[in-house]
């Protein structure tokens, strides 16, 4: 009796759980995924973003109004200020193209006054923790996914994902390469690169290829550059992409007194007065240029054609 093992290599497609946001592109792995971000986006999941010259970074977790607050500070940013409308539009689309879900926003009431043990408000100085103080009872708000992203008042000990804010500002080390332009935030743990043309990548790495999308006609063989890229064409076309071909009786020449007739990758040299020759032409290395060979055609013809 044999037993019979069955074995099946399955790859998990770990993007099927669309894991990258903000637009980002998921590129799935064996026993992992990751994401190609858009031109302002950055992180692992594509959780931070700049627009309008501030960074913002999407939590994926929920947490209470304190802890978000310390964890924006942790990052020297702080929870997002939401000052006008346009301003919730843009995070609401942002935060609906992320985590999808409720986000605190920065905005709080003051916390309620402090009493003494007579009832008395309190007015001594005492040292406070991080944040404090704040009662249970204290209200924060929210932009609440269930109502498109409208701002509303809930109980700071509640829990929700968070937006953190930082400034954008130039990098103090340059990460980007070829010319590109750093900025940075949340104390540079994100930076974005402005490419110059004709580079692209995270670092403005790649050298993009011109080539790629086969501009040289007729065979001719493409050179990339730096935002441009350089035909060489085979013998009898010209131009940029090698798409005209040559006007070889323009820039070859027949014998004197002779007539040249051009046709597709040739030219012919044609003596008008056939009568008068006593020998038929012979070809010689001369006869055509570089490139050609030479055919007799008649007693006072002969063409060149491209070898
Ligand atoms: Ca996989
Ligand atoms: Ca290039």
């Amino acid at each position: 009796m044999y037993d019979i093992v069955l074995v099946y290599h399955s790859d998990i497609d770990e993007c099927a759980s669309s894991p990258c946001w903000l637009g980002g592109t998921c590129l799935d792995h064996v026993n992992g995924y990751s994401c190609v971000c858009p031109k302002d986006a950055a992180g692992k999941i594509c959780e931070t973003a700049s627009f309008a010259g501030e960074c913002y970074q999407f939590s994926p977790i929920a947490v209470s109004y304190r802890d978000a607050a310390r964890a924006c500070r942790a990052t020297e940013g702080h929870l997002v200020d939401v000052n006008d409308e346009q301003q919730q539009r843009l995070l609401a689309d942002n935060i609906a193209a992320s985590s999808g879900v409720s986000n605190w926003l920065a905005t709080r009431t003051a916390p309620l006054p402090l009493l003494t043990s007579d009832g008395s408000p309190f007015s001594g100085h005492i040292q406070w923790s991080a944040g404090e103080p704040l009662s249970p009872f204290d209200l924060c708000v929210l932009l609440d996914s269930s109502d498109n992203y409208q701002a509303k008042i809930a109980l700071c000990t509640e829990q929700y994902n968070y937006v953190c804010q930082s400034a954008l500002k130039p990098c103090q080390s340059d990460v980007c390469q070829n010319g590109g332009n750093c900025t940075s935030c949340f104390n540079e743990t994100t930076t974005f690169c402005d490419c110059p043309d004709g580079f692209e990548g995270n670092f403005c790495e790649t050298n993009i290829d011109e080539c790629a999308s086969n501009p040289c006609q007729h065979g001719g063989t493409c050179q990339d550059d730096v935002n441009s890229y350089s035909c060489s064409c085979p013998t009898g076309f010209i131009g940029d992409n090698c798409e005209s071909e040559m006007d070889w009786c323009s820039v070859v020449q027949c014998p004197f007194g002779w007539i040249c007739q051009v046709s597709t990758s040739s030219f012919q040299c044609v003596d008008p007065a056939p009568i008068t020759r006593e020998f038929p032409y012979q070809c010689r290395s001369a006869s055509c240029p570089d490139g050609m060979y030479c055919t007799e055609e008649t007693i006072a013809s002969f063409s060149c054609r491209v070898e």
